[in-house]
């Protein structure tokens, strides 16, 4: 019997203790859950924070394939001056499409906010005014593409900016009356020429018409030094082609521009023109400038070499010449037949014959 109450009793203690330990460990979890959760919060949010811009960045890549990148007007307005200097509207990598059914009126449609060629941010003041100068001939599709893309990509960083096309006249069915081969080079001095009619440009872009920016955070605007924003396109493994490589797409102020006489007028057809102006900017003291290869990507859309543009045999002799030459070949003795000035809705078309020109032997 005094056994038996005994073991009852300890029984009944164990039990108690039981109990205690118990509410004991519930204590001391659900304080340590509230201290750790303390510091867990700030760690979901951002966890939270960071997927949402992951899928936000998907879902603007998304809706940019459908509805091909219009840019949202911002809602806040503001008079407080300047444009921040990274924009936030941009929105990284973009994979590109280039639909076969394209047209024009499609893309000016996309962009009600360009007139004549030209946009400028309406919540601050653009921190550059950059006229965008495209070199042209017999290359529509290509253009549309350009145009397609380039437009919002310039608003998405609130770029002050005007797209030239400089279109060189063919007469492809009648070579004896006057066809010329093609002239990039004179026809990028002619865009300078005739854009600073217009307005006092700070800085320009030189933009072949087959480069289609693949990154909003490659910035087209100018700085200190002369840059060059292709260093990789998807046909060279998104690779620089080598060291001194300066052709597709530069950007150069006015005055880096002018100060090296603008390109050279003498390269007729394909090749030499990009190495031309480097040696310029080099033989100014200037340095080229690149961003970073992974923003600096481009997608060139295919073509063969096009008629008319066939290489330069001249171009090596050329390169030699540019110390002796510079000064007097260039934007101070660029000659041309202005045919026309048509201010479209989405670029500013600019066409010239050089059919009368000498060509430079
Ligand atoms: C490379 C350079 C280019 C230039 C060229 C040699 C790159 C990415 N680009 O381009 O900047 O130095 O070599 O001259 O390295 N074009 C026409 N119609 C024509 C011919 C040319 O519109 O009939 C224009 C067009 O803007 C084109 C540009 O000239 O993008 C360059 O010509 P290309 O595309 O035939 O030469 P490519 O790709 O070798
Ligand atoms: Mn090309």
């Amino acid at each position: 019997m005094a056994l038996s109450s005994y073991v009852l009793h300890f029984f009944y203690r164990f039990k108690v203790l039981l109990l205690v330990t118990l509410c004991l460990m519930v204590l001391w979890a659900t304080l340590s859950y509230i201290v750790d959760s303390g510091q867990a919060i700030p760690k979901a949010k951002s966890v939270v924070e960071n997927f949402r811009k992951v899928t936000s960045l998907e879902e603007e890549e998304d809706s940019q394939k459908t509805t091909k990148s219009t840019v949202k007007v911002p809602t806040v307005q503001s008079s407080q001056g300047h444009c921040p200097a990274l924009s936030p509207y941009l929105r990284g990598a973009s994979k590109l499409t280039f639909k076969a059914s394209l047209t024009l009126e499609e893309v000016e449609k996309e962009n009600p906010q360009v007139a004549k060629g030209r946009y400028h941010p309406t919540e601050c003041s653009a921190l550059q005014h950059v006229a965008i100068l495209i070199p042209h001939r017999n290359r529509e599709r290509h253009l549309l593409y350009l145009l397609e893309h380039l437009h919002p990509f310039l608003q998405r960083q609130q770029l002050d900016y005007g797209i030239y096309v400089i279109h060189q006249r063919f007469f492809p069915s009648f070579p004896q009356a006057g066809s010329t081969k093609f002239n990039r080079a004179k026809l990028l001095n002619v865009g300078y020429l005739e854009a600073m009619k217009e307005e006092n440009w700070d800085c320009f872009i030189f933009h072949d018409v087959d480069l289609v920016p693949e990154n909003d955070f490659n910035i087209y605007m100018c700085d200190t030094q002369p840059k060059h924003l292709v260093v990789g396109r998807n046909n060279t493994g998104y690779r620089l082609r080598y060291q001194g490589y300066f052709g597709g797409v530069t950007a150069l102020t006015r005055e880096q521009f002018s100060k090296v006489n603008g390109f050279s007028n003498s390269y007729w057809g394909w090749g030499g023109e990009d190495d031309d102006l480097r040696i310029r900017v080099e033989m100014q003291k200037m340095r080229v400038m690149r961003p970073s290869p992974d923003v600096a990507r481009y997608t060139m859309i295919f073509h063969t070499r096009d008629q008319g543009n066939e290489e330069n045999g001249e171009r090596m002799k050329l390169l030699r010449q540019v110390s002796r030459m510079w000064k007097t070949d260039g934007l101070n003795s660029c000659s041309y037949k202005l045919l026309s000035v048509e201010h479209n809705p989405l670029y500013i078309n600019i066409t010239v014959d050089f059919s009368m020109q000498p060509k430079i032997s």
